[in-house]
């Protein structure tokens, strides 16, 4: 029970997939640079290949209409277009390569959903302080320009950033994503801001130099856990559950959809931390200024990436290092209940996703939804009859229909994390995400559907079918 034009998707990541990592004049990013660093990925593996999409791109298309998806969502390597980051030196195979695999997409009745940024920075601005400098939000801006300018015409879904949160915390405090600072309780705050900042800049030029002409839609995808009290009659867990949402969704949230500054729980939180630990000077979260575009009502739609889902209630103060998560103050447990997908983190929680739609619904006065992103884990020895994660997608897109239905969430379309096996990050090849099977072990790189794959092709044939019929009796009515 979906809406006409619900858009059935399947996502991907630049580094995650392209390899070809210094073909035709690619320029390193932070992630070619944080791999060659020993003991950082598991297995010391690399992205230098992936899926080898830079080469394969055929293959992906070919599982992209083997499942019927109505759109595909893709990253640009920000490196591959401009190699030293700025728009300077402008790679002309990058550019070719892009347009090719846009064109295709629409040549296949398959829109695509591009995302400028997703965790892999330009090494030579990293150079430059990355995230952390304010700079970066001005050369972002300019890179997102070339982009709207290059591909806009074509393109018209947008996703600026992808999940600030973690390049902020992992890649800046827990250093497991590149750039791998543990810069703990400061840096995070610094580059969850910039991120901030760079996401509203291109927003604002988005809307005064394209949209009119081109007509497309710029959000930024922010991640977030359903969280919810442990106890839910006990006070203290209910103000903790709160303040893990305010420190994961709102944190970027608030900014763009509801007053343009940070939750007040999180500044007072940081504020009283500071004061408590002896940190001196100002307030290790930044404030926006007000000589700067506007970061309120800089999204044309809510991009979310769920995975899963916390209970929560109170650490107890009891940290003596600034962090974020000591700021935050809270213990996340995983019920019991939920089965652990192979991931220790990834619980699985589909009626998590119902939840958290109900709350951006009501929190957020109502916004237009994608899903970003979503997904189950394969881990250890490979199944192609992977059951568990049939079962999974059938019950998360039934909660679905359930908050689109029942609750009135204004979701307009879902994409599966992600369209094939491909490089995990810090997991290396070890974790399995896709829909197809990549077989790693040959040159070829072969991709094979998994049985998921096959039930989530099923579901948008069914859907399709649907919308026909009802299509056609619409019709008849009329006549
Ligand atoms: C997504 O992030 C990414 O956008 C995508 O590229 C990635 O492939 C996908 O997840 C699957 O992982 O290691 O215990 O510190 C999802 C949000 C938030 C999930 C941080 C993992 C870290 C857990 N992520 N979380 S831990």
């Amino acid at each position: 029970m979906f809406p006409p034009g619900f858009a059935w998707g399947a996502a991907t990541s630049a580094y995650q997939i392209e390899g070809g990592w210094q073909a035709d004049s690619k320029g390193p990013s932070i992630w070619d640079t944080f791999c060659r660093e020993k003991g950082r990925v598991f297995d010391d593996q690399n992205g230098d290949f992936a899926c080898n999409s830079y080469e394969l791109w055929e293959k992906d298309l070919e599982c992209i209409q083997q499942l019927g998806l109505t759109h595909y969502r893709l990253s640009l390597s920000w490196a591959r277009l401009l190699p030293d980051g700025t728009t300077q030196h402008v790679n002309k195979r990058g550019v070719q390569y892009y347009n090719k695999v846009i064109d295709d997409l629409l040549a296949c009745d398959v829109l695509p959903m591009v995302t400028l940024y997703h965790f892999d920075l330009p090494q030579a601005l990293q150079d430059r302080g990355g995230w952390t400098s304010p700079d970066i939000a001005i050369l972002f801006d300019k890179y997102a320009n070339f982009c709207f300018q290059t591909f806009g015409d074509r393109v018209k879904l947008w996703i600026t950033i992808n999940e600030p949160y973690v390049c902020a915390k992992l890649g800046h405090e827990d250093g497991i994503h590149a750039p791998g600072l543990k810069e703990k309780g400061t840096a995070p705050y610094v580059v969850g801001h910039n991120m901030l900042r760079a996401h509203a800049m291109a927003w604002h030029s988005y809307s005064s130099v394209y949209r009119e002409k081109q007509g497309g839609a710029v959000s930024l995808a922010i991640n977030s856990d359903w969280f919810e009290p442990l106890d839910p009659g006990c006070d203290e867990d209910i103000a903790a559950a709160a303040r893990a949402l305010a420190f994961t969704l709102g944190w970027f949230a608030w900014p763009v959809f509801v007053t343009g500054d940070y939750p007040e729980v999180m500044k007072s939180a940081i504020d009283a931390q500071s004061e408590k630990l002896g940190y001196r000077g100002t307030s290790r979260l930044p404030r926006f200024s007000e000589d700067e575009p506007t970061i309120l009502g800089t999204a044309d739609f809510f991009a979310l990436n769920y995975y899963t889902s916390r209970k929560v209630k109170p650490r107890g103060g009891c940290e003596k290092t600034l962090s974020t998560k000591s700021d935050q103050d809270t213990e996340e447990v995983v019920d019991p209940s939920w089965p652990i997908s192979g991931l220790s983190w990834l619980a699985v929680v589909p009626d998590g996703l119902r939840k958290l739609l109900k709350y951006i619904k009501d929190t957020l006065s109502s916004p237009a939804v994608y899903i970003t992103e979503n997904g189950f884990s394969q881990v250890g020895p490979l199944q192609m009859k992977d059951v568990h994660r049939c079962e999974f997608y059938k019950s998360t897109i039934s909660e679905l229909s359930k908050a689109v239905q029942e609750d009135g969430v204004d979701v307009r379309g879902y994409f599966a994390w992600s369209l094939m096996d491909n490089f995990e990050w810090a997991d290396g090849f070890s974790v399995r995400f896709g829909l197809f099977h990549v077989d790693f072990s040959h040159a070829e790189l072969n991709r094979n559907i998994y049985q998921s794959g096959q039930e989530y092709a099923n579901i948008i044939s069914k859907y399709k079918s649907d919308q026909r019929k009802s299509e056609q009796l619409s019709k008849s009515n009329v006549d």
